[in-house]
């Protein structure tokens, strides 16, 4: 399974956006556009119900040697085949979801400010979402932090860095230009005409700025 060291574009399949039918299509479209890290969120639905969505996911992810993360539910992870959960500030904290993903899960944690993510840090996930950088209808509710904190935010933490919130194959750049070196992307993939070229196109500027770095 491909390292989260070498995962810089996170797909998520968000049942907000896709049909229970069309799950398992767009989850091979993302991955075949390079997506390195894929998530299930299904909010609002019932544990049984994202087991077996899950369930579903799971064997695709795994044949692409891609990491597959559930949102919230850590004690689902082993019996759905997934490789890690990802949870919200209001959740439970990092060590509880490691005890129940059990043991070689990988766990990560939202969070929302600068001050969030060093708190958060501090609890050992394996990687953190940092925004939302922009008003983005996927999570209406929380105010935008922008893009200026993304290098201080980089320069404090080692691990992982995952920028989130209203990014778009149109706003990549100055994203990452702004420091972001790993990012989420949700509702610009999912709702694109071609989700795999989308990814593509994504997942080379992504690299461009990978390469251009390590050199
Ligand atoms: N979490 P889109 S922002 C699921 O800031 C989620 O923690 C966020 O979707 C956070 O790419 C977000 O459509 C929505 O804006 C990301």
């Amino acid at each position: 399974m491909k390292p989260l060291s070498e995962c810089f574009l996170y797909g998520i399949v968000d049942m907000g956006y896709v049909s229970r039918e069309l799950l398992p299509t767009i989850t091979s479209q993302l991955l075949q556009g390079g997506a390195d890290i894929i998530q299930l969120r299904a909010k609002g639905y019932m544990p049984r119900e994202v087991l077996a969505i899950a369930l579903e996911i799971a064997p695709l992810c795994r044949a692409a040697g891609i990491p597959f993360i559930l949102n919230d539910h850590p004690e689902l992870v082993r019996e759905a085949g997934a490789d890690g959960a990802h949870v919200g500030q209001d959740d439970l904290p990092v060590s509880e979801a490691r005890r129940l993903a059990g043991p070689g899960a990988i766990i990560g944690k939202s969070t929302h400010s600068v001050e969030q993510a060093i708190a958060a840090a501090a609890e050992s996930p394996d990687y953190i979402g940092f925004g939302p950088l922009f008003a983005t209808p996927t999570k209406p509710d929380y105010s935008p932090i922008g893009t200026e904190q993304i290098r201080e935010i980089h320069r404090r933490l080692s691990i992982p860095i995952f920028c989130i919130g209203g990014i778009k194959r149109s706003n990549l750049q100055k994203v990452l230009n702004e420091g972001a070196r790993r990012v989420v992307i949700v509702s610009d993939l999912l709702q694109a005409e071609d989700p795999t070229r989308r990814a593509l196109d994504c997942r080379s500027l992504l690299k461009i700025q990978w390469a251009s770095q390590t050199s």
